[in-house]
């Protein structure tokens, strides 16, 4: 029996490269909940959750989340086999209500070291993976329509991404669907434009916005209103000219079913975090696939470590026709790892190294960490007055 010795979290606060407005935060900085299970054969796994702007896009936190794990995961994962993932990953279950981020977080190091153990990708123990690149886009959002297309230019111009989502839902539907159209008509046929909503709309509103959209050039439109309205979801994708999108109404495999069942979306945006672990994200996208939803390998903006976390799972997907936005690291001004993911050709390439095949940057980490100890000025050299 392979035990965990030791379960380290701790939290890392990163500046954004400029603000990310979304209808319900302004991001200036992206903090991580980093995990560590270090093993008693001197394997140490990886995990990372984060959420978007604190508590302000759902339940979880990164301080609950290091709060849940150092309180309530803990004793259960020291106390099993770090080889048994599915006994684990169940023991927790039966004891942890909910807290799907922390679970992802604790499943990720889990399988980054049993995968560096056995010397095998995590994507290969989640069933093998189809493809070695994840088409990526980029989410324009900088609260401003010309610096949007000034960046989206940028973006084409390199080669980094052909696709883009636009944040909308925080200014008047005029306003937001002319934002949309600029944008649009200034990239043409070189850049396909999705829209998220992150449920800021009423049903009115989103059945007159959706048709604005359309008009517009838009080529989908992401949870435009309230999870709880799942009847309203589905009216919306039958009346709709645009395909709609599920994303914070998934919650697991049991939502997915739900919104399945009820045909209240025409994709599913899959994420690990809010699905509550790799193999719950799996489930996910077995329930979309069975019902013929198509699928989107979606984000919660989180950083190198939960990005790679997140490739190796969409890389089993069997087709991924909206492509994915694991761009989280991009949008961050200081690199984590100490070698970085891969961007190029509107592609991100899958680590294909042991477990999450990627290393933590630890002198970075430990500048970025919340409880650093950092230099102070000396007083010799301080201003005086
Ligand atoms: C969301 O709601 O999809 C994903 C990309 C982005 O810019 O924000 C996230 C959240
Ligand atoms: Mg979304």
């Amino acid at each position: 029996m392979i035990r965990i010795e030791r379960v380290e979290t701790f939290l890392v606060d990163v500046p954004a490269i400029r603000p990310h407005v979304l209808a319900m935060a302004t991001m200036h900085a992206q903090t991580l909940c980093i995990v560590r299970l270090h093993c008693s054969d001197g394997i140490v796994g990886i995990g990372e959750a984060t959420t978007i702007g604190g508590l302000s896009y759902g339940p979880e936190s990164p301080e609950g989340i290091k709060l849940a794990i150092d309180t309530y995961f803990e004793p259960i994962l020291r106390a099993g086999d770090a080889t048994r993932i599915a006994p684990l990953m169940n023991m927790i279950a039966r004891h942890v209500v909910g807290n799907h981020f922390a679970k992802c977080a604790v499943e990720t190091a889990l399988l980054d070291a049993q995968g560096k153990r056995v010397g095998l990708p995590v994507s290969e123990l989640l069933g093998g993976r189809v493809t070695d690149r994840l088409p990526v886009l980029w989410t324009l959002a900088s609260g401003n329509t010309d610096g949007d297309i000034e960046e989206a230019e940028r973006m084409i111009d390199s080669g980094r991404h052909n696709a883009f989502k636009l944040k909308i839902g925080k200014r008047p539907l005029r306003d937001d669907v002319a934002h949309v159209a600029a944008i649009k008509k200034a990239l043409g046929d070189r850049a396909s434009v999705r829209v998220d909503v992150n449920m800021a709309w009423d049903e009115t509103t989103a059945r007159k916005g959706v048709e604005m959209l359309a008009d517009a050039g838009c080529d989908l439109v992401e949870q435009p209103i309230i999870r709880h309205n799942r009847a309203g979801m589905a009216r919306l994708a039958a009346r709709s000219p645009i395909p709609i999108m599920a994303d914070e109404a998934l919650q697991g495999p049991a939502t997915a079913h739900d919104y399945a069942t009820a045909a209240a979306a025409d994709v599913f945006a899959v994420k690990i975090e809010q699905s509550g672990g790799l193999f719950a994200a799996k489930e996910v996208q077995a329930v979309a696939q069975a019902a013929g939803i198509a699928v989107y390998g979606g984000t919660m903006l989180e950083a190198a470590v939960g990005t790679a976390a997140s490739a190796h799972v969409f890389a089993t997907f069997p087709a991924l026709p909206f492509g994915t936005e694991l761009f989280g690291p991009l949008l961050l001004t200081e690199e984590i790892l100490t070698e970085p993911l891969r961007y190029r050709d509107f592609h991100l390439t899958v680590p294909d190294g042991p477990g999450l095949g990627v290393t933590l940057d630890e002198d970075r980490v430990a500048f970025l960490r919340r409880d650093a100890a950092r230099a102070t000025i000396s007083l010799s050299s301080s201003r005086t007055a």
